[in-house]
């Protein structure tokens, strides 16, 4: 009996499943490879069930004769373990992602035999709605509140890319890369105080009130589905503090990040050039007690920023206060550097992880823009937050876009380096 063998990523099982496991059936004994969570995550999207009960659902489909666990998109393992007659795919290819996995597939053919059989896909109006509600599931406030304190469990480090607007949440949202043999996208948003001022024309200086901030949080919730941590800034007075974590949680955000300044904040990239207040420990400690009484859910975290490196108050101000914030109530712990060498980060974080095991750690790679995602992870860094790169990207190009046209008189000139209109006006996807 010849083998055959093909994956399945999905919540739910609908005709085009049951269509491929038909097709694969004429060929041989059928085996299925659930793809696993931390792949399905990088791959595809967040899984809204178990990756037991998404094996369960396999199992049941008439035809299966064998359920294993795939725990990359590629199939290296796939061929190492089972060596297939067949490999059975859809023939929807189209995306760079779903290519780079057919070359895959191809090359490991080459090695180890095998052929690859393409079943048309099933396009129906049913299917298209299916995908359409997982979507919008994933959207809702509860299911994506509480994605930030999976993903944890999940993946070794959280990427999360800076957004401040729809478009930006979008690109967070639907950009994935198949670099070499892997395929990568973000998992999680940051809503920068920075960017969100700057992109209004206003300083980084908590002048932006809260009614705006959680404007643009709706603007990303609106086309999104990934896990939204908000910068808090100071927090303000505690007892404002608490109604924002209400608010909130309410919104389906993931996670506030509120720094240990006090008086007029200052953004921390100015380190000592500007003058900038630290909070007392435990002042700091209280308006995290009162945000933790506050908080209604399990699942939204309050996690506590230290800003004793960029204030020049040295390491031990930074492991004391991160050791009084975690008992405070903290979800977590961010530490903040402005040197272009990682190295007082990284000495923060094998420090602090020599009593704290556990305790979620964040770090903003700005300035020690040389370390990698392994790097911080393999010092037990939990977040990575990419905190403004997009909208510096973004400032450049239009100002030469302006300049451009100044200087020609005409808009043909820049035209070459812009997105073409008709890419622009399909960009957005109708309902
Ligand atoms: C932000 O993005 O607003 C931050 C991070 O707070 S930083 O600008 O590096 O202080
Ligand atoms: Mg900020």
């Amino acid at each position: 009996m010849k083998t055959v063998y093909t994956c399945f990523c999905t919540d739910v099982i609908h005709e085009g499943h049951l269509n491929i496991i038909r097709e694969a059936q004429k060929l041989g004994e059928v085996t299925v490879g659930v793809l696993a969570d931390e792949a399905s995550v990088r791959y595809n999207r967040f899984p809204v069930i178990s990756l037991e009960e998404r094996i369960s659902l396999v199992r049941g489909i008439p035809g299966v004769a064998h359920v294993v666990v795939q725990n990359d998109i590629m199939y290296h393992e796939v061929f190492e373990k089972l060596h297939p007659d067949y490999i059975v795919h859809g023939d929807n290819w189209s995306l760079p992602s779903m290519q780079a996995i057919r070359k895959n597939i191809l090359q490991l053919i080459e090695r180890y035999g095998g052929q690859l059989v393409e079943i048309p896909y099933t396009y129906s109006e049913q299917i298209q709605r299916i995908d359409r509600q997982i979507t919008a599931k994933l959207a809702m406030p509860e299911l994506r509140r509480g994605r930030l304190k999976k993903l944890l469990n999940m993946v070794p480090i959280v990427k999360t890319i800076e957004v401040h607007s729809g478009l930006t949440g979008l690109i967070a949202e639907k950009t994935v890369v198949a670099n070499g043999e892997a395929i990568d996208q973000f998992d999680a948003m940051w809503i920068s105080s920075l960017c969100d001022s700057t992109e209004k024309g206003k300083p980084d200086i908590e002048l932006v009130d809260m009614t705006s901030r959680f404007r643009t949080i709706e603007d990303v919730m609106e086309v999104t589905t990934k896990p939204i941590i908000f910068d808090g800034d100071t927090g303000g007075l505690a007892e404002h503090f608490v109604y924002t974590v209400r608010s909130l949680e309410r919104m389906g955000v993931s996670a506030v990040i509120i720094e240990d300044k006090k008086g007029l904040k200052k953004n921390s990239l100015f380190g000592t050039e500007v003058e900038q207040t630290q909070a007392g420990i435990e002042e700091f400690s209280e308006k995290i007690r009162m945000g933790k009484k506050a908080q209604l859910s399990d699942d939204f975290m309050i996690i506590a920023r230290i800003e004793s490196l960029i204030l020049e108050k040295g390491m031990e101000d930074a492991l004391n206060r991160a050791r009084a914030f975690v008992d405070a109530g903290a979800d977590g712990i961010m530490i903040h550097s402005r040197k272009k060498d990682p190295g007082e980060i990284l000495t923060f974080c094998d420090r602090f992880r020599e009593t704290d095991r556990t305790t979620p750690l964040v770090v903003v790679p700005s300035s020690f823009n040389s370390v990698t995602e392994d790097e911080l992870a393999s010092h037990g860094v939990n977040i990575c937050i990419y905190a403004n790169q997009l909208l510096r990207a973004a400032f450049p190009a239009m100002e030469n876009a302006a300049k451009s046209i100044l200087i020609h008189h005409r808009a043909q000139e820049i035209d070459s380096e812009l997105m073409p209109i008709k890419q622009i006006i399909t960009l957005i996807d109708e309902l």
